[in-house]
């Protein structure tokens, strides 16, 4: 079962829809242009993301099964035979948090499963697979923003909690707003609580470089998919074929950072703003960040926002770790 959140309930079509031309419009005046990349995942960006982690060359999801896989007796351990329930931010399909589930599941049937999601169609799909896979596993979702669905548990249960930020999530956020984000986390929490946190680590650039830029060219059909979106949902028109992708490791920064390059100077109107921006030949639109993290990067954000981390596991290539951190 899962609960829809009043909240959300008031973001209709037309806010969103206006809050998107706002960003694109803001996005195409700057200097450099930019697009945020929450506008990657509508449905078909949310499908091209999946097919992603099945390739080859993006290590991310594989690294992080191998070490979900093997952190269930020690997570029940932390837990101390008491009863907790699992809050998953952005839980998506759960095919992930399904392995760990497993395992914690052979230890325990002390606690319950709540992954909070923004789309309430995944949530639909992922409360029915459930039933399915761990039939025995108590679930309540919640379809809400991350932090008026924590706040809502915070009112409503005084159970530990572990909270769960899988798959390098934090990564896409820029330092300050990752800094804010995990410290209004801290804030919802009690004292004692957990969170799982999922990180990338930094490594060979050649690796990084090319699990951005994989030869199926998915990632590049992930990067155009914005401005397929800006056509259909806001009236452009971009003819996509006149832009390439482009992934690169930038050092300084420890970031894979992606970019839409326009390949001629060409006009493009955009019916919604009823304006016409132009872009120049090999100018570039700014889509993502993606930080890669040495242990002691995250230590640090863990504790310059108000955790103490507790314990690091990494997969076998050390590509990927997950930490562990205390409230
Ligand atoms: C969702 N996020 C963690 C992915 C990443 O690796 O930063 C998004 C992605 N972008 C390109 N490939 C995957």
């Amino acid at each position: 079962s899962y609960l829809v959140l009043d909240s959300l309930r008031h973001q209709t079509q037309d806010v969103l829809k206006e809050q998107f031309a706002f960003d694109v419009l803001m996005g195409f005046s700057a200097p450099s242009k930019f697009l945020p990349s929450k506008y990657f995942y509508d449905a078909t960006g949310s499908r091209l993301f999946e097919q992603i982690t099945e390739l080859e060359e993006y290590y991310p999801t594989r690294c992080e099964f191998e070490i979900l896989n093997k952190v269930g007796g020690e997570i029940a351990e932390f837990m101390q035979g008491k009863p907790f329930e699992i809050v998953e931010l952005g839980a998506g399909d759960g095919r992930k948090t399904k392995v760990l589930l497993s395992q914690l599941l052979k230890l325990t049937d002390q606690f319950s499963y709540i992954p909070i999601d923004i789309s309430e169609s995944a949530m639909a799909d992922l409360d029915d697979s459930l039933k399915q896979s761990h039939p025995s596993l108590t679930t309540h979702g919640i379809v809400g923003d991350y932090f008026a669905s924590i706040r809502h548990l915070e009112n409503t249960s005084d159970r530990r909690k572990l909270v769960l930020l899988l798959g390098s999530n934090i990564g896409n956020f820029d330092f300050p707003s990752a800094k804010r984000f995990l410290h209004s986390i801290w804030k919802c929490l009690n004292h004692n609580d957990l969170l799982l946190m999922g990180f990338d680590l930094k490594k060979d650039i050649e690796v990084l470089t090319r699990a951005y830029n994989d030869k199926h060219g998915i990632t590049r059909d992930f990067n155009l998919n914005v401005l397929t979106r800006i056509n259909t949902e806001l009236d452009g028109e971009f003819d996509i074929q006149r832009f390439t992708h482009h992934g690169m490791y930038n050092p300084r920064h420890g970031a894979m950072e992606s970019y839409l390059v326009s390949l001629e100077h060409q006009e493009v109107h955009i019916g919604a703003l009823e304006k016409t921006f132009e872009f120049n030949a090999h100018e570039a639109i700014h889509l993502e960040l993606s930080h890669k993290y040495l242990l002691s990067d995250m230590q640090h954000l863990a504790e310059q926002t108000g955790f103490s981390v507790l314990k690091n596991w990494q997969d076998s290539q050390c590509y990927f770790a997950d930490g562990l951190w205390q409230v």
